[in-house]
């Protein structure tokens, strides 16, 4: 089997340091989580940046700096910015990090209610626009699908032309308003995929690790970190987004996985920068 390829989302832009006081919000806490992640065995580090009091923000700036600190120490690893940024922002605020060529950036396939009265908005327009962009700039997307009808709707727009194969999903399970991150949603969604795709899998909270299990034994990829779920084991803090993934190795050895690193993600993935 294909080695695996694990993904740290060290930050988000919802969860904060109340939820987890491991949650980076300065360049330095950028550089530690992101460091403890690579070290454990993530090659490709899921971006969102904060200003030092905690604020989200798309910003190229900041992007700019945390990237290139994170790079400073760990030159290979492969840093993936969101464009999803934070529920509310502009298009064209989401999509500043895409201007600093990076090799991979995320595509968010669809509008999904996003807890309370959020709705984390991404129109066919929207989507056409991102898929446009990243072609221009030579970046691969990782499409972020939260339901069974975001795979539906890349497909199309693929067609199209606006989204290249092959496509590398990422399947984000159990937010509130999208999919649950039961199994038999997993095995609808992955059996959902173009046969040359590739994929990773988000279990969100209490579905972390069991989703990572399962795309483990399945052949595809894993995504953890402070974004997706804050905790190591129920009730039990994560230290850090490094412990998160040294759990995602261990299940990993158990099934016969190796860990990829960040040179054999980017052939993997085909990432050409
Ligand atoms: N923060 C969410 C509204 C992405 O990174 O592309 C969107 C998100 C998806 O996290
Ligand atoms: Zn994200």
């Amino acid at each position: 089997m294909e080695k695996l390829i694990i993904t740290a989302a060290i930050s988000g832009a919802e969860v904060t340091k109340e939820m987890n006081p491991a949650v980076p919000y300065t360049i330095e806490e950028f550089v530690r989580e992101a460091g403890l992640a690579y070290e454990a065995g993530a090659s490709i580090i899921h971006l969102h940046v904060r200003y030092d009091e905690g604020t989200p923000t798309q910003d190229k700036e900041r992007f700019r700096v945390v990237m290139e600190a994170i790079k400073a120490k760990y030159p290979d690893v492969i840093i993936q910015p969101s464009t999803g940024g934070a529920v509310g922002m502009t298009d064209d605020e989401r999509l500043q990090p895409t201007e600093l060529s990076p090799e991979m950036a995320t595509l968010d396939c669809g509008t999904l209610n996003f807890g309370g009265d959020d709705v984390f908005m991404n129109t066919e327009n929207t989507i056409k626009y991102f898929g446009e962009k990243m072609i221009e700039r030579g970046i691969k997307p990782e499409l972020e699908v939260f339901d069974k009808s975001m795979i539906d709707m890349a497909l199309r727009l693929g067609k199209k032309g606006y989204i290249k194969s092959p496509m590398h999903f990422d399947l984000v399970m159990g937010v509130n308003g999208g999919i649950s991150g039961e199994l038999r949603d997993f095995v609808f969604l992955r059996g959902s995929l173009p046969a040359d795709a590739t994929y990773t899998v988000a279990g969100v909270g209490r579905y972390e690790f069991s989703l990572a299990a399962a795309a483990i034994i399945d052949g595809g990829h894993v995504r953890v970190g402070l974004e997706d779920n804050v905790y190591i084991s129920k009730g039990v803090l994560a230290k850090s987004n490094g412990e998160l993934v040294e759990k995602v190795v261990r299940l990993a050895k158990e099934f016969g996985r190796e860990i990829a690193t960040p040179a054999e993600t980017r052939k993997i993935l085909g990432l050409t920068k």
